[in-house]
């Protein structure tokens, strides 16, 4: 029951909220009410933690009007919203963004200024929330920022991880794993609402039973639950007063917890069944791009799916609402398959707690979901064992298997006499041992299928899903990724950001497009400089922060070449390594003078899946080989590698607006989309690439003259893997990559330790799945003419230019006009 139990009489109980007053008085007077009355403490005695959490507070009131007015508006206009689910929100700081969406950066700073405090300060005690591992989580952030920034309702559905995506620290080099503890010293942005939980029910069996019409139904009795606690984040669009939800679910024991094994009356026993409930969004997993196969994960992905579609169903609609026409009111979008069972779980909910008979509930089922796929890797298609989904998740269990037998049974009559195809198309797996395909699940049931750039939607169609693209000729589509260009241009660029504002109004913020009005600029000598002065003043911002949060020291004047994404055999960072292992290797064998190289700091990020040895032992060399490459005196103002710990959003805001070169240089037909690629060119770095995910399409707009583009082609690859790939040949018959190989197998990095990086450089020789020996000699290359290029001032600015003015078409708004268009089909609330 929400609101007063009777009719409120005084004028303001039924007023609008209204936010402080928008000035540096009504700011300062709000900010030290919260640090009073919040905080309990005076401005004199208050830490710089207290500052920023009254600071936080004091931002969420200026949104919290909208937010509620925003509230109230969509359930008026009864429009249909977007359902967005996904286990990762990788949404990075919180303030930075709610100040500019609000338009309160300068009234902030000069009032902290008048009490004596410095706004950048209290900006850095922010701790990121890191739910989530990479590309994916990030790219659910930025869709909810640009659904609120374009006035379409939108709840964003997920799990609120106590720990987010761990630490990296370096310990001699090698990865260690700290846990993030991103609530320690407080979390301002949640509203957490325990009254609104919901019971998620787990194991037991089903049971048949005929109902009072006569009407013979079945029945799941769980044997165990937990409650699911939402806490709610605002989500501000920009300076257009819409403030969207994100709701985070967190588990939580309920009173009568009553797993059996834990009911033996001993006190001991009942808090380590709290434990045993909590631990369900205790931690995020971080696998990227591979998925786990653990129980707790499942239990995870039910857990909050569950929990989303009774929020909805209960508390967004209004009572008595026919659920016949669900589909009127929401589209639930799944992230991946991490979110696939809620397929089943809607049609359990209709069918078991709403009495809708199976065909009727398949009918609104199937239109309420549409699926985003984003891979490529086969290993990456979750596939869960009947087993374990079975122990956990009996009933739905059930459904999928009759939701196999129809969709086969269609398969059949489509296609008479074709056995075999019905046995590669079925839900079902049955070899090497019995599971449930979620992405088959999720293509059967969605209205649309989705990936994420035009060469990766062309490969889930001709590729990973060519039977269903037969059968379902319209579900599949394209969405290309974008990137909010608020937080990764606006917010993290305040001069280029000024520059194009200078040169063609603020318009671009919101529609992107516009930086093309900037091409003429391109040619103009004095924009120019203005734009290296602003790539020069983002250098010296990263210099600064680099030398106190890591103590590594940028040199001055170099070309900035930076690869940063989750370390992975696919993406190639063994390239990169051999590039500066190879110019190490040429230096000192006397094949090319030091004094010729041009200058260059390459900077890497990436954290390894704790599990995954080949990538921590790449991490390993790679810093082993900084610290040789970093130590040599022959080198020294001519190559240095630098690779700060624990890449994330907050450094990534600082360290992509300083590059010169971006890295994107996965083998073909691997990376589905990239989005740090955009990032980067939005930012005028100038990208080296493969023609693989949107750098295909990031080349196609900015031009093949202000791209480097190298390596073979996905058909290329296609074809070498199929006449057979021997990388023994390119290691014997290239002496420039036998020397750069042989440099490490000789234990040079490794104080004459000959088998520490050995399995990386055996697996390169013999095996190589990712063809980075293939690629080699063209990297190099086109790494001369990068080098080239770079010595010609005007020219790489140029290119720069033009590749900020021609990227407009990266920007998330965009993605989410084409989600709306071709799969959501809603409008804006105005
Ligand atoms: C892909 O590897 C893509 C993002 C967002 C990643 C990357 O190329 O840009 O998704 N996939 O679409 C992923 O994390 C679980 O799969």
């Amino acid at each position: 029951v929400y609101g007063p139990s009777s009719t409120p009489s005084h004028p303001l109980a039924t007023a609008p909220v209204s936010p402080p007053p928008f000035s540096v008085d009504g700011f300062v007077k709000e900010f030290l009410h919260e640090l009073n009355t919040n905080q309990g403490v005076a401005l004199s005695r208050s830490s710089i933690n207290d500052q920023y959490l009254a600071l936080a507070s004091t931002v969420k009131n200026y949104l919290m009007a909208r937010w509620l007015e925003t509230g109230r508006k969509t359930r008026e206009s009864q429009a249909k919203t977007v359902g967005y689910l996904s286990a990762e929100y990788l949404l990075g700081r919180q303030l930075g963004n709610a100040l500019l969406a609000t338009d309160l950066g300068d009234i902030a700073q000069r009032g902290l200024e008048l009490c004596g405090l410095d706004l950048a300060t209290l900006r850095a005690q922010e701790v990121e929330p890191g739910l989530g591992n990479g590309g994916l989580g990030r790219l659910a952030a930025c869709f909810i920022d640009s659904l609120a920034t374009m006035n379409v309702p939108c709840i964003g559905y997920g799990i609120r991880y106590e720990y987010g995506i761990f630490r990296q620290t370096f310990v001699d080099g090698r990865q260690v794993e700290q846990p993030d503890t991103w609530l320690a010293l407080g979390s301002p942005w949640e509203f957490p609402h325990p009254e609104a939980s919901v019971t998620v029910h787990f194991g037991g069996h089903t049971e048949k039973y005929t109902d009072a019409a006569g009407t013979e139904r079945t029945r799941w009795v769980p044997e165990w639950n937990v409650l699911g606690v939402p806490y709610n984040y605002m989500v501000p669009g920009y300076l257009n007063g819409r403030v969207n939800t994100l709701r985070l679910w967190s588990a939580q024991a309920t009173q009568a917890f009553d797993l059996q094994i834990f009911n033996s009356g001993d006190y001991a026993d009942a808090v380590r069944a709290q434990t045993f409930a909590e631990n369900i969004s205790k931690v995020l997993y971080p696998e990227d791009s591979t998925p786990q196969g653990k129980e707790l994960r499942l239990q995870q992905q039910y857990f909050f799916v569950a929990c989303s579609l009774r929020d909805f169903i209960d508390n967004e609609l209004e009572e008595g609402f026919d659920l016949h026409r669900l589909p009127e009111r929401i589209h639930f979008q799944l992230n991946d398959t991490h979110p696939v069972i809620a397929v089943p779980e809607l049609m359990r909910i209709l069918v078991d707690d709403h009495g809708f008979d199976w065909d009727e509930a398949w009918e609104v089922t199937q239109q309420c979901f549409a699926y985003t796929c984003h891979t490529l890797l086969p290993e990456a298609l979750e596939i869960w064992s009947t087993e374990l989904l079975g122990r956990l998740l009996p009933r739905h269990l059930e459904i999928i298997y009759q939701i196999n037998d129809e969709f086969l049974a269609r398969v059949r009559e489509a296609f008479p006499g074709d056995e075999l195809r019905a046995r590669r198309m079925s839900i079902i797996a049955e070899y090497p041992s019995r599971g449930v395909r979620m992405a088959y699940l999720a293509t059967v049931a969605g209205t649309k299928v989705n990936g994420v750039a035009e060469l990766h939607s062309q490969l889930l169609r001709d590729k990973v899903l060519p039977d269903f693209s037969e059968l379902y000729p319209d579900k599949f589509t394209n969405v290309t990724n974008g990137v909010t260009p608020r937080r990764f241009v606006r917010m993290a660029n305040p001069k280029l950001s000024e520059l194009i504002t200078d040169a063609i109004g603020s318009g671009w913020v919101t529609d992107l497009e516009r930086l093309r009005e900037l091409e003429p600029y391109a040619d103009d000598p004095e924009f120019r400089e203005q734009f290296r002065a602003a790539k020069a003043w983002n250098k010296s911002r990263l210099t600064d922060l680099l030398a106190q949060r890591d103590g590594i020291e940028l040199p001055d004047g170099h070309l900035l070449d930076v690869m940063v994404k989750r370390l992975h055999e696919y993406k190639r960072q063994s390239l990169k390594l051999l590039h500066i292992v190879s110019l190490y290797e040429q230096v000192h064998s006397g094949a090319i003078a030091a004094a010729d190289l041009t200058p260059r700091t390459v900077v890497f990020g990436a954290k390894a899946a704790p599990g995954y040895k080949m990538a921590k032992d790449t991490i390993h060399l790679i810093n082993k080989v900084a610290a040789i490459v970093n130590a040599d005196p022959v080198l020294e103002g001519r190559l240095k590698v630098a690779f700060p710990a624990n890449y994330n959003v907050t450094l990534a805001e600082k360290l992509i607006p300083a590059a010169d070169l971006s890295e994107q240089i996965s083998l073909a037909g691997m990376e589905a989309s990239g989005t740090g690629n955009m990032k980067f060119a939005l930012n005028g770095a100038l990208t080296i690439g493969t023609d693989d995910g949107a750098n295909v399409e990031i080349r196609e707009l900015v031009g093949d003259k202000h791209f480097f583009l190298f390596g073979m082609s996905e058909p290329e690859v296609a074809q070498l893997g199929a006449q057979g790939y021997h990388p023994g040949s390119y290691y014997e018959s290239n002496p420039r990559l036998k020397a750069a190989l042989d440099l490490i197998w000789s234990g040079h990095f490794s104080d004459g330790d000959r088998y520490l990086f050995d399995s990386v450089v055996t697996n390169l020789v013999h095996n190589d799945r990712f063809m980075v020996l293939a690629d080699f000699d063209s990297y190099l290359a086109t790494q001369a003419k990068v080098e080239e290029k770079y010595a010609d001032v005007d020219a790489w600015t140029r290119s720069a230019v033009l590749n900020v003015a021609r990227s407009g078409f990266f920007s998330s708004d965009r993605s989410m006009r084409d989600y709306l268009k071709r799969i959501w089909h809603t409008q804006p609330v105005i």
